[in-house]
């Protein structure tokens, strides 16, 4: 017998009245209870890495996440910003269930199943032996093109690759697609584009890669950046072409005019366009792998690239073999050893990364002998919620919040770059700053809901009275000081270029914040065609890169929504050549 929507829906009737369920009963002994271990599993039973079977049976009898959801929830993990992912990211059968979404929050929600024993991680640790052995055994599979990790880079190589007619299999470590792209906020910069004419905003190709030199402290790779630019607004465009909506424009820090494009209303990019990348994947029949993790580049005896060995949580370690790797594995922003090696200085730091930040690509690249650029330039963003993971972005001041200290008074021009921004915070009093803004700009900002929502924000119906409560007593006339330079359209205390809003309207609002890592700017040396250099600057046949595990596009400081556009600049370009390369073998 297969459970019926009605069964489903009395099973979560028990599990939530907590009536039915033996202390330490798991989620598969309860479901083997009501019929066989066939409620989850195909008989016989054979788990693929994806869960993909697994997951539909969940759906096919408790509904998608939308009909799952529950408006009466504070926080609803059914509809959270990581989008439609697989139900066993956060319900495991045989171990005890993890809340996703407390990598970063720190949610007190109630889990069905939380008694069960926990198992050892699949992906505790990388073993050696099995790589070998794996290696050794030779290819379980032949492909033309290997994708690693499934956030923006790796999404837009994918589909690239496959539109340049290659086989091409995605590999992502996480139960989840998305990575740190999936938390981008702000959005993506680009020149040239429909929206910006619309508005009547004048920019240059040569404006964008200008600022982008400038906020890189000039260490950028010059070719790189000439690229970015140029490719900017056809980036927008494909974006588009795939169901993205890029109608909101904003001005970010170091960019000399509004060129950061965001979903309109002002809503979070990341979760946007992971949510359109997954669904081009599926229609272009793309076989992207969850919860298989890329252990190792296996090279020929020429130094061409053969294939990876992936250990899959249930197939185990395997090679696979392909003639074009693309690696996309996003940066080491939480990863505690490599931050203390490259950056001790913030070794200590909160980090606004996604935990699948741990730098694999660029371990597996040093490997085989890739050569690395900037690896040491790590970047603080400014406004990290407060001891917490939570980034306030950088388009809240884009937007028309002030940046004051503990006092109420401001302290820099709040457009500057985040390298200047973040030293000027840890020049303060206790290390930290607000942001205050008013109800014109929550108006505007959809995301700023959410920080209200997180209960992250001090709210008042005046100044006056927000000064009181944060205490910070020199609010009032940094306020009118402040109204009046926007009035006047002159910034006399610290020469901010853009100030969208004064704050004059009744609710006022105020964020604590302080620095965290946000991007790690130096990774694997590449070339213009994302081919990865070896520490001769050849080419290593076979092995491309894009996105954050690269470097030399940023330089030692990035500017905001630059990253966005580097991963689908580069990341098409490294799913074509890398589709052209193995085509052509
Ligand atoms: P990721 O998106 O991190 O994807 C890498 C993927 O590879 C991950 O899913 C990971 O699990 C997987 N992976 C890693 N190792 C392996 C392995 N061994 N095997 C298989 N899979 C593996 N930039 C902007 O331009 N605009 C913004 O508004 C913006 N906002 C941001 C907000 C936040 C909170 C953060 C953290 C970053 C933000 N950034 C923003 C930066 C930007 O999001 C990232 O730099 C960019 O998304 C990185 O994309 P990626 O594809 O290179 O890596
Ligand atoms: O590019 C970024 O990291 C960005 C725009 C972040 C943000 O503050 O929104």
């Amino acid at each position: 017998m297969k459970l019926n929507k009605i069964a489903s829906v009395m099973a979560v009737m028990l599990l939530t009245s907590g009536v039915a369920i033996a202390k330490d009963q798991s989620l598969a002994n309860f479901h083997a209870d009501m019929d066989s271990c066939q409620s989850c599993h195909s008989k016989p039973i054979k788990v693929s890495d994806s869960e993909t079977h697994e997951n539909q049976q969940c759906r096919s009898c408790h509904g998608s996440y939308e009909e799952l959801a529950n408006e009466k929830l504070k926080f609803d993990p059914h509809a959270s910003h990581l989008g439609d992912i697989n139900c066993t990211s956060c319900h495991s059968g045989h171990s005890k269930p993890q809340l996703t979404c407390n990598n970063c929050h720190n949610f007190e929600i109630d889990m069905p199943f939380a008694d069960t024993k926990e198992k050892k991680k699949w992906d505790a640790g990388w073993n050696q032996d099995k790589i070998q052995k794996a290696i050794d055994k030779g290819p379980v599979e032949t492909l033309d093109v290997i994708v690693v990790g499934g956030g923006s880079a790796g999404f837009n190589a994918a589909i690239s690759a496959k539109m340049h007619g290659a086989k091409v299999v995605l590999f992502e470590k996480a139960p989840y697609t998305g990575g740190n792209s999936m938390l981008a906020a702000g959005g993506i910069n680009a020149v040239g584009t429909p929206q910006q004419k619309k508005k009547g905003i004048e920019d240059k190709v040569e404006w964008f890669a200008e600022d982008a030199m400038k906020g890189g402290r000039y260490k950028n790779d010059p070719k790189l950046v000439k690229i970015l630019a140029e490719e900017s607004a056809d980036a927008v465009k494909w974006l588009e072409s795939l169901g993205a909506n890029m109608d909101d424009l904003k001005r970010s820090g170091g960019a000399r005019v509004e060129r950061t494009h965001r979903p309109s209303g002002g809503a979070s990019v990341g979760p946007h366009i992971i949510d359109v990348l997954r669904k081009a994947a599926v229609d272009r029949n793309i076989d992207v792998r969850v919860n298989s993790r890329v252990e190792k580049i296996v090279l020929n005896d020429d130094k061409s690239v053969a294939g990876v060995v992936v250990h899959g949580r249930h197939s185990g370690y395997n090679m696979i073999a392909a003639d074009s790797i693309v690696l996309a594995t996003g940066g080491y922003g939480m990863n505690k050893e490599m931050i203390s090696w490259y950056r001790p200085t913030f070794a200590n730091m909160t980090s606004s990364n996604n935990v699948t930040a741990t730098g694999d690509g660029i371990k597996l690249a040093k490997e085989i002998g890739a050569s690395m650029t900037d690896i040491d330039w790590v970047q603080a963003h400014p406004t990290i919620g407060k001891d917490s993971r939570i980034l306030i972005s950088e388009t809240v001041r884009g937007v028309g919040a002030i940046m004051v200290n503990t006092d109420g008074k401001r302290f820099i021009n709040e457009l500057t770059t985040r390298d200047r921004a973040s030293d000027a915070i840890l020049k303060q009093k206790d290390k930290y700053a607000w942001l205050v803004f008013d109800e014109q700009l929550v108006e505007k900002k959809k995301m700023v809901r959410g920080y209200e929502h997180l209960g992250m924000l001090s709210k008042a119906n005046t100044i006056e009275e927000l000064a009181k409560i944060t205490d910070m007593n020199q609010l009032p006339q940094t306020v009118s000081a402040y109204n009046k330079y926007q009035k006047n359209g002159k910034d006399d205390a610290f020469g901010r270029e853009d100030m969208p809003l004064n704050l004059t309207k009744a609710p006022f609002y105020a964020v604590k914040v302080a620095p965290g890592i946000h991007h790690t700017m130096g990774g694997v040396a590449i070339d213009t065609d994302s081919n990865v250099l070896n520490l001769q600057s050849w080419k290593i046949p076979g092995l491309f890169a894009a996105g954050e595990v690269t470097g030399g596009v940023h330089g030692f400081n990035r500017l905001g929504g630059n990253a966005i556009a580097d991963t689908v600049v580069f990341g098409r370009r490294a799913g074509e050549h890398a589709a052209e390369h193995a085509l052509k073998k």
